[in-house]
């Protein structure tokens, strides 16, 4: 069954008919049309009209390897050969799911060495909920239950996924979170440092915001903080280099878990393995999916620290949980050979020493001092662009999120694939993005925002 024997046109039809898409206003998509991305090659992709854009989201934050890699494909076909399907319940395993968690343990920073898998993000973070809660269940304290989070946090659009994320709107539509999180005050410096207020000390303001939280509930009732080392959807929101150090400072005093959320800085996005080795923490869970695979399978696995691991183990009995497709054979496959291809490549070494720096100043020099432009922010292969009406004041544009929308109309248009979120515009790009492509990316990008300026101005 192929799609070429369908037009574009019949491809949207069905589209509506039949397509319910994620986060998505289904009555303007169906009056508009979904754009169709039929193939993809390296850093680029294509639509059903075969125009070519420059991929600056790795898809959704994880094709970290790029495009068109017939390494992943082969390694895929072969295992599911040999052996397409068996699970990992009753005493059992299969290979890949085995080598891997070797593999990984050997990646995550020290004292994390066991894995869950999952097939999602969400379900990892499920996953990690459940543990930790188990832990302290375990430990002979159950009532250490409580969870905090922070406001803008993404985790996933489970029940619990929303639950712990800080999405108002994904809220709103709950009719109900899994009880006990709450959320604190995000290390969002551009809009939330008071006037004078140095990034350093505001990372600790951020920080003790996780304190009062702890104090406000009574440390004996507080099981985990969870964060997101670089928010993600929420923005690339980048924390200052106080900020993480300090909260690990205070989670230990307390005796609270830590747990990372690095579904999208996992696997080299910020110039390590994983972002809690760019900001020299330890967690005590690291929840990882999308570039696990570079997103040719789904895949995630929950990296689990000694502490709750050895509980788990000498302590636990049975722990009522898991996944059909937990270890899948395949997804492990592709995810051994995706981790194989980064290290052949160097491909975190990469963003750390040559392409995170280099990027990092083109978005300083070539976007940063456009007049639309409030600041741009970057760590390794992880940049924002904030789109302002006025640089001094930050004032925004009206309605919000409406110029963003624009600029990334006219970055497609341009060739240039980047999201936008309120106002704030990402990029995420493969990790194989070169000198070049980040040459040619910010030359579009400037391009789209010459002219949403023009339009701006007519208006
Ligand atoms: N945690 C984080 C930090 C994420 O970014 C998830 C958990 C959930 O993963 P799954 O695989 O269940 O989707 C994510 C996912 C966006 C966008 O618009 C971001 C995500 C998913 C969909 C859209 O930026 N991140």
């Amino acid at each position: 069954m192929t799609y070429q024997n369908y037009s574009l046109k019949q491809l949207q039809q069905i589209d509506a008919a039949h397509h319910l898409h994620p986060f998505t206003d289904h009555k303007e998509l169906r009056e508009a049309g979904s754009r169709i991305i039929t193939h993809a090659n390296g850093p680029f992709i294509y639509d059903a009209d075969g125009t070519e854009i420059l991929d600056g989201m790795a898809g959704l934050w994880c094709v970290n390897v790029g495009y068109g890699r017939d390494e992943l494909a082969d390694a895929a076909y072969a295992q599911m050969k040999e052996l397409p399907y068996y699970n990992s319940f009753f005493k059992c395993s299969t290979p890949t799911p085995v080598l891997l968690s070797r593999k990984l343990a050997e990646l995550a920073p020290k004292g994390v060495a066991q894995v869950f898998y999952g097939s999602s993000g969400s379900e990892a973070n499920d996953t990690a909920l459940r543990l930790v809660r188990h832990y302290w269940a375990l430990e002979g304290k159950p009532e250490k239950n409580r969870i905090i989070s922070r406001k803008m946090g993404y985790h996933g659009s489970t029940i619990a996924g929303t639950s712990l994320g800080g999405m108002d709107l994904m809220h709103k539509q709950l009719g109900g979170a899994v009880p006990n999180i709450v959320h604190v005050m995000m290390p969002y410096a551009y809009e939330l440092a008071l006037p004078g207020e140095s990034d350093h000390d505001f990372g600790l303001r951020a920080a003790k915001a996780v304190e009062d939280a702890i104090l406000e509930a009574g440390a004996d009732k507080v099981a985990a903080f969870i964060g997101e080392p670089v928010m993600g959807a929420g923005g690339v929101k980048i924390p200052p280099m106080s900020y993480w150090p300090e909260v690990q400072r205070i989670c230990r005093k307390y005796d609270v878990l830590l747990m990372l959320d690095e579904v999208i800085t996992g696997y080299g996005r910020t110039g390590e393995w994983f972002a809690a080795q760019t900001f020299g923490i330890e967690p005590d869970t690291i929840t990882t999916a999308k570039a696990l695979t570079s997103g040719y399978q789904p895949l995630s696995a929950l990296l689990v620290g000694d502490r709750i691991a050895a509980t788990l183990v000498e302590k636990g009995g049975e722990f009522y949980h898991g996944y059909t497709y937990s270890g899948h054979p395949v997804a492990c496959a592709v995810a051994l050979k995706n981790i194989e291809i980064m290290e052949r490549e160097g491909l975190v070494d990469r963003v750390k020493n040559d392409t995170g720096p280099y990027f990092a100043q083109a978005l300083q020099e070539r976007i940063g001092g456009h007049e639309l432009v409030g600041e741009v922010r970057s760590i390794g292969l992880m940049g924002a662009i904030e789109i302002v009406k006025n640089r001094a004041t930050k004032e925004r544009f009206l309605p919000a999120g409406s110029a963003a929308v624009t600029v990334r109309d006219h970055a497609i248009a341009q060739g240039m694939m980047l999201r936008a979120t309120g106002d704030t515009m990402i990029l995420s790009p493969p990790l194989i993005w070169t000198r070049e492509t980040i040459d040619m990316a910010c030359e579009r990008i400037a391009r789209a925002l010459d002219l949403t300026l023009a339009d701006l101005r007519k208006k």
